[in-house]
């Protein structure tokens, strides 16, 4: 009667663990099975009626069940771990086979790799870097350069006024102007910067970049200006470029120099980018006026110097082969992407 018991509960047992799919449904079984209140101590309870012979056979035999279940229920417990951390490991398992996520990442833009290619060359000779500021005032922009009142680069067709007297700087000159203020000679500054004109077509826009040259000191002659300016143009379009001046004119300097490099396509035979000339225009130039330094307390007699202008946008758009000054502005991926190094 005993031993039925015990085999009907084992039966049970048995039953009970093959259905086990969890800890949860471990601590269930444990719980029916094993705890105080379970149906193998609760057979203890029932020894009172067992046969008094019989109670040390049949306690002996509810103590063995009782191992032989906590076994296997500690058995389970090690096989529910294994599998859960089986199923953790292989939901976390890295695939180093799988190629890499592709970051995209940005670019400078060509306009600002120009420059710094500019300023590379041009501190390399020894100059120094001066930012001034874009919104200027008439005397600054005009009257100290040697432009006179009825000049026309002051008619609102070329320049943004922003209250009377109050201008968008039409060139980065009045920084050059500013440095005179405070220094004495000898001076080499470069000065690059936005600058604002009212032009707009296929190769002007109403902001472009400009980067403009100062040296003032004791025998500064036009050659000084022609060897450099050689110089630079070799480092920004080969080593195998010639450059010539051409007579122009500006009012703040006088001579003054259009600079011609020969073309870095055909080698100066004549092709569609130096519109078959051989020649391609890059900058402007020339001897500082001598009203200019007056102009800002330096003596022309003692002192002279020599100036140059460039078009960052203009040096770009010959270097990338870029025809439309537009494009730059955009911010088109597509065009952008092409500068990516
Ligand atoms: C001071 C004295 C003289 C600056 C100069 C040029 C010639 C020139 C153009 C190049 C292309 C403007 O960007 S552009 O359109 N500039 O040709 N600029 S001489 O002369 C100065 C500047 C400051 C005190």
């Amino acid at each position: 009667m005993e031993q039925q018991q015990i085999k009907t509960l084992r039966e049970q047992v048995e039953e009970a663990l093959a259905n086990v799919r969890s800890k949860e449904e471990l601590a269930d079984f444990w719980q029916r099975f094993l705890s105080k209140k379970g149906s193998i101590p609760g057979l203890m309870k029932g020894l009172g009626a067992v046969a008094p012979e019989e109670r040390p056979t049949f306690g002996k035999m509810v103590n063995e069940f009782k191992e032989q279940v906590s076994r296997r229920y500690e058995e389970m417990a090690a096989k529910l771990e294994a599998a859960e951390l089986e199923a953790r490991n292989r939901a976390e398992a890295v695939d180093i086979t799988l190629p890499a996520v592709k970051r995209e990442t940005g670019g400078l833009h060509p306009i600002t790799v120009t420059k710094n290619q500019m300023i590379d060359v041009f501190s390399g000779m020894g100059f120094e870097i001066f930012e001034g500021p874009e919104i200027e005032d008439d005397d600054h922009n005009f009257t100290r350069l040697n432009v006179a009142k009825n000049h026309p680069a002051r008619d609102m067709q070329d320049t943004f006024y922003v209250a009377e007297d109050i201008l968008l700087r039409t060139h980065t000159s009045p920084g050059q102007i500013r440095v005179m203020d405070n220094e004495k000679p000898p001076i080499k500054v470069l000065v690059p910067g936005r600058v604002f004109r009212s032009d707009s077509d296929a190769t002007h826009s109403p902001m472009f970049h400009q980067m403009e040259g100062l040296v003032v000191d004791k025998n500064i002659t036009l050659c000084d200006l022609q060897g450099m300016l050689d110089e630079f143009c070799r480092k920004i379009f080969g080593s195998e470029v010639r450059t010539r001046l051409r007579p122009s004119y500006f009012p703040f300097t006088e001579p003054s120099v259009e600079v011609d490099v020969s073309c870095f396509e055909c080698g100066g035979k004549g092709c569609a980018l130096c519109k078959h000339t051989g020649w391609i225009e890059v900058l402007g130039g020339g001897v500082v006026h001598h009203k200019v330094l007056e102009n800002c307390g330096v003596d022309p007699t003692v002192y002279s110097g020599f100036a140059f202008g460039i078009g960052v946008e203009r040096i770009a758009m010959l270097k990338y082969g870029i025809n439309n000054i537009g494009l730059m502005y955009e911010n088109d991926l597509r065009f952008l992407k092409q500068f990516k190094d």
